[in-house]
């Protein structure tokens, strides 16, 4: 027992030692626009009024991968509060009402950086640290302070405070938080008294209704993957390798100002199509196959998720167009549903995904006579943000001011035809506005795209 917990609390100690002095060359940072400071203190001060007792949280270390690939991007909750996207910052926001026991010099919030570090500067370029003069305007913390420092801090603030809250460790799949184990067990140490609560739910609620300056950046998103769908359309012909016209697609996603992708690129030819998550991009597209595209653009932060399906010369045979339009059939009944109130669960008898079923259930037969239910086999929607699966449940009401996706799907194995069609759906207070609507969905408006660049293809000959 004791000797697990102190192999514990030297990997603790290493951790925040790391992250004020190590040196990690090359360390690569995602270029992003912020928000105002502002908008970033008002959603601490929303946290502070919900607390009786400080909250403590880390940013990422940057690293959490070893990989030179690895491009730093901040931890999701942490960027939301802070709008800071350097490695090894930590953040303390003080309850709204500070405990009565509470020492008397407290700020409302303190941001802590890693200290200057000019040898570690000349290889990664600068970072912003405590010392530098208008940090705090810089930040908009009224408190900026050296990381080395918050564990003093931490334990000034122990005698006052039952409750401390953070983010407790859950699963990584679900967003993550890798360092969280660590962190927990070092709080523990540090404050043996205090019961830790978890704040993540709360962080989360709020993330669930964008701010204008979110709804921005996802709408640059949106228009970079729809730009990037249209070059998919002019581009494609059989002869070309799935990953050919992945590559048109970051490349438009990039030369726009995109920073990243907002999840691997998904381009799935003939039988691919009907496997909802293919990366592989191996395929040669095949005349008749169905393509399926379901790729979006990262935009400060802020990721698209955005899906069409055409066919691979051009022109669906009379089966694809078929499946096509059941699915977009489906897609326009769900999202005339999509508005506050309404929810988009699977369970239950009058979610949008209830009318989206009950449409493809009662449209169309596989080649065995039976309905077409079986095979949407996914969810309708899910909200988007700083994450491509943002945090929110189907099962909620929807709410204005949240981004969902409106993904209907039929995948048939047997028949080598999967179709998806994905757009992006803001909830207003009266309904919903398509934030991608510019993408044409029909398959005629996509056909004749299609055959007005048929003349830009080099010869195959
Ligand atoms: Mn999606």
């Amino acid at each position: 027992m004791s000797s697990v917990r102190y192999g514990c609390v030297c990997k603790i100690v290493t951790l925040f030692l790391l992250g004020a002095v190590a040196a990690s060359p090359g360390l690569a940072q995602q270029r992003r626009e912020r928000e105002p400071n502002s908008v970033y203190a008002e959603r601490r001060a929303k946290l502070a009024a919900q607390i009786d007792g400080p909250i403590l949280l880390w940013g990422y270390t940057g690293r959490e991968e070893v990989s030179e690939a690895y491009v730093f991007a901040q931890e999701e909750n942490f960027y939301y509060l802070t709008g800071h996207n350097e490695e090894g910052a930590g953040l303390i926001i003080f309850p709204a009402k500070h405990a009565p026991a509470a020492p008397t010099d407290l700020p409302t919030e303190i941001l802590f950086l890693p200290a200057k570090d000019p040898a570690k500067e000349k290889w990664n370029g600068v970072r912003m640290s405590p010392s530098d003069p208008g940090i705090e305007a810089r930040t908009g913390f009224a408190s900026v302070q050296n990381f080395s420092g918050m564990r003093a801090v931490i334990e000034h603030l122990a005698p006052s405070y039952a409750n401390f809250y953070t983010i407790l460790p859950y699963e990584k799949e679900e967003g993550g938080y890798p360092h969280e184990k660590q962190v927990v067990d070092w709080l523990e140490l540090v404050l043996p008294q205090a019961k830790l609560k978890d704040i993540r739910a709360s962080i989360e609620t709020l993330r669930q209704i964008k701010s204008p300056g979110e709804l921005e950046f996802l709408q640059q998103a949106i228009d970079l993957s729809l730009d990037a769908h249209i070059a998919a359309f002019k581009m494609m012909r059989p002869g070309l390798f799935e990953y050919q016209i992945a590559a048109k697609m970051v490349e438009v996603h990039a030369m726009g100002g995109s920073e990243a992708e907002g999840y691997a690129p998904i381009v799935g030819a003939g039988p691919n199509s009907t496997a909802l998550h293919y990366d592989k991009l191996a395929r040669k597209i095949e005349d008749g196959d169905i393509v399926v595209m379901d790729v979006g653009a990262q935009y400060s932060g802020y990721s698209a998720d955005i899906t069409r399906t055409i066919p691979a010369n051009g022109k669906f045979t009379p089966r694809q167009r078929e499946i096509y339009e059941i699915v977009l059939g489906a897609q326009n009944a769900a999202l005339a549903a999509m508005k506050p109130g309404e929810d988009v669960c699977r369970k239950g008898n009058k979610s949008a995904y209830r009318i989206a079923y009950d449409y493809i259930n009662s449209h169309g037969k596989d080649l065995h006579g039976k309905p077409l239910g079986q095979y949407f086999i996914h969810g309708l929607s899910h909200n988007i943000g700083l994450n491509v699966h943002d945090p929110g449940s189907a099962c909620e009401p929807l709410r204005p001011g949240m981004v969902v996706t409106n993904e209907p799907g039929i995948y048939i194995p047997e028949e080598n035809l999967g179709v998806r069609i994905e757009d992006d759906v803001l909830i207003t207070e009266t309904g919903n506005k398509l934030l991608s609507a510019r993408l044409p969905r029909s398959p005629d408006e996509i056909e004749q795209i299609m055959a007005a660049h048929v003349e830009e293809v080099p010869s195959q000959h």
